[in-house]
């Protein structure tokens, strides 16, 4: 299996310069790596939001699922818990996942879900044709707010490690040796794994040379870490407004049962055959 295996016939749209092109690029390689190392690729499901992101799906060569927006992480966590043989893999936007689907994300980290969330952070509503999102910094003169949005952003990597997630790492759609370490890494890990990806919006806010010019790569040895204090004081480092270096890479790390494991756990502990999901529904009905 060659990642040439897994480019589809579909028509690509997004703009020249766009930094999903890495994106697809890097995980398609994954993907293809993934399946020369014996993973069925009809064990792999790609599931996307809504937005420039979401065309992953049509472009990817594996079982996927177009989510409605913000919806990703619940149909994804479902498609684990049904079958946990399979590798779920997500790709969201960042209007998608931190605005419309914000509770979602919050509540996949809680549980730890196994899967790989990517969030194509362009920081803009990309396909909506450039509004503010939940990482533009303050400011950002979108179609929404020409003088300016007057709202901080949120910072997403301190807001996943205080939310639980088990993996949280940061890719540049610049990077792209890097992006698929990251990735693999992710994948590999078991767990609620959250990889923030600076991804190039050319159209709507070029952030190039600016991320060109204060990326680094966190230190090796040091991360990623399990230590909380360490891992958040590295997510605040860059707050998505002021002019700071900008770390990637592997923030945190750490192991703890799965949201699938705990439910097997408690299914086997139940006597009685029907099981405790179907229990709970019968209760309520
Ligand atoms: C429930 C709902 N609200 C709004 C929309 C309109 N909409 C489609 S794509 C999009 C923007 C997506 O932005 P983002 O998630 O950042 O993805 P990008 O296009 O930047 O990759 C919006 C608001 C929608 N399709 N469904
Ligand atoms: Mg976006």
């Amino acid at each position: 299996m060659e990642s040439a295996d897994l480019i589809t016939k579909a028509e690509n749209t997004w703009c020249p310069g766009c930094g999903n092109f890495g994106i697809e690029h890097t995980l398609k390689d994954v993907v293809a790596g993934l399946i020369a190392g014996g993973t069925p690729a009809e064990r792999i499901v790609l599931v996307t939001g809504i937005g420039c992101h979401g065309k992953m799906a049509d472009y990817l060569g594996v079982n996927s699922f177009y989510a409605i927006h913000g919806r990703t992480l619940p149909v994804a966590t479902g498609i684990k818990i049904a079958n946990p043989e399979l590798t779920v893999l997500v790709c969201a936007g960042d209007g998608d996942c931190y605005g419309e689907g914000l509770e979602h994300l919050l509540f996949a980290a809680k549980r730890n879900v196994d899967l790989t969330l990517i969030v194509h952070d362009n920081r803009v509503y990309g396909l909506t044709t450039g509004q503010y999102t939940p990482t533009s910094p303050l400011g950002f003169p979108g179609r929404s707010t020409p003088l300016g949005t007057p709202e901080y952003p949120l910072n997403p990597l301190e807001l996943m490690i205080a939310a639980g997630a088990t993996w949280v790492g940061r890719g540049y759609s610049r990077r792209l040796p890097q992006l698929h370490e990251l990735i693999a890494a992710g994948i590999r890990h078991r767990g609620f794994s959250f990889l923030d990806v600076f991804q190039i919006c050319a159209t709507f806010y070029n952030q190039s040379k600016f991320y060109d010019e204060h990326v680094y790569d966190l230190e090796a040895g040091k991360f990623p870490t399990a230590d909380l204090d360490a891992a958040l004081h590295a997510a605040r480092e860059f707050d998505y407004s002021r002019e700071s270096r900008i770390p990637l890479g592997i923030f945190y790390e750490t192991t703890f049962p799965t949201y699938g494991e705990r439910l097997a756990g408690e299914r086997a502990k139940e006597t009685d055959p029907v099981g405790v999901m179907q229990r709970m529904i019968a209760e309520r009905t």
